[in-house]
Formats: C-alpha cells, structure tokens, sequence
C-alpha cells in the first residue's frame, strides 16, 4: 500500500467541494492524480456521512490505481470503512494516541500544529507528520488561527521533529518563498482544486516551488 509522508513528495492536495468550481469531485481527483499529486486529503467539512463515505471510496480506489496515499481528513470511521492510507486530525479533535487505538500502528496520522510547542507535544504524541501553518492568511478554512508566517516554518525546518508539510495560502505565486524557507512539501486547497486548469496549475506550482 502507498504510504508517501511528507518528506517523499513536493505536493499534497486537499479536497473542498465549495471551490471546485461546480466540477465532479472525480474529474478534480483525477487531474490532480494525473498530474503527479501523491498525497491526496479528503477534507469535506459541510457534507453528510454517507456522502462522504461514497467519495472516500471513490478517492481510495483512483489513488490506489494511481499509487497515491489517501488521507482523511477528520473522520476516522470513514478511513476505516475505505481502508485508507491514513487521517489527519487537529488541535481539537480525538488525541493522537486515541486515533493511533483506532487506526492500528501502520496508519499514517497527520496532525495540524500551528506553535512549536505542538509540535514538540506531537512527536510525543506519536505523529507520523505534522501540518505547519497557517504560513499566510487563508479563507478556506472556519476558525483558523492568525498566520504564524515563516518563524514556524523556520523553526520545523530546523528542527526536523517530524516530517511536516506546511500550509495556509499557499499559492503559486508565494510558494518559492515558502519552499527557501525549508518546506519541502506544501499543502494547497484553493490554488489547486480552484485552477481552471489543474495540470496547468500542478505544473506551474511545481516550477516556483523548485525555482
Ligand atoms: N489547515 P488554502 S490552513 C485546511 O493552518 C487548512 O492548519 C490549515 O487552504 C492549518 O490552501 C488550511 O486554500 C486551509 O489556503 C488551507
């Protein structure tokens, strides 16, 4: 089974509905997909549950033929059921060390940090990889916190605790700054499943963020 962390993959590609611009959530998975995304999130905060469950199976099985991990986000019950490659969780939702109980030891559990201190508490915890952000000021996201900007990222970059992915804002055009200040893998929601053109769009980020 595909178990990319953020450590072996320049891109990691978030779902939302609301910004898909009316589009399938199939046909933006496979554009994603086809463009060389390996890590792929469901994150549907306004959808019920067995809707969710229909897409996560839909999503499990184009990244498994795309040999691609998929995460949930939030909904360790949906990941079971679909066998996905792993949940990410945040600040506020079941603690690492519960959602571990549930998911077994080869699950791959992402949680959002915005403070080196949760960072620290999330290598304890027993974290695979943390989310670093948000790095700039976002919409996509109800109840975030202010941007923490590139000292957060600056700190994970040196200090290597855990793989992480930073995220927040991220756009084609801030990306580079994002990449020299030590990411090596970046979370993006609205830049990508927004795009008119997705591969246009994976290959564009993909250029800044390697520039
Ligand atoms: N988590 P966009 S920021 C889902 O800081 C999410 O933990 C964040 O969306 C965090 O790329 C965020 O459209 C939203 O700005 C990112």
């Amino acid at each position: 089974m595909p178990a990319f962390l953020p450590n072996e993959t320049d891109l990691y590609a978030i779902t939302d509905a609301r910004l898909c611009r009316g589009r399938p959530l199939a046909d933006v998975a496979r554009a994603l997909l086809d463009a060389g995304v390996r890590i792929l999130q469901y994150r549907e905060k306004k959808l019920k549950a067995g809707k969710m469950l229909e897409e996560c199976r839909l999503l499990r099985r184009m990244t498994l033929e795309a040999g691609a991990c998929f995460i949930v986000n939030d909904h360790i019950d949906i990941a079971l059921l679909v066998e996905a490659d792993g949940v990410h969780i945040g600040q506020e939702d079941l603690p690492v060390p519960e959602a571990r109980r549930l998911m077994g030891q080869q699950a791959i559990i992402g949680l959002s940090t915005h403070t080196p201190e949760q960072a620290v508490a999330a290598v304890a915890a027993g974290a695979d990889y943390i989310g670093v952000g948000p790095i700039f000021a976002t919409q996509t996201k109800e109840d975030v916190v202010a941007p923490v900007g590139c000292a957060y990222l600056d700190w994970a970059a040196r200090n290597r605790a855990l793989p992480f992915v930073a995220i927040g804002g991220i756009k084609e055009h801030n990306i580079g700054e994002v990449a020299r200040h030590g990411a090596y893998c970046c979370a993006l929601v609205s830049e990508l499943v927004g795009a008119l053109d997705i591969a246009a769009k994976v290959a564009a980020v993909r250029r800044a963020m390697h520039a």
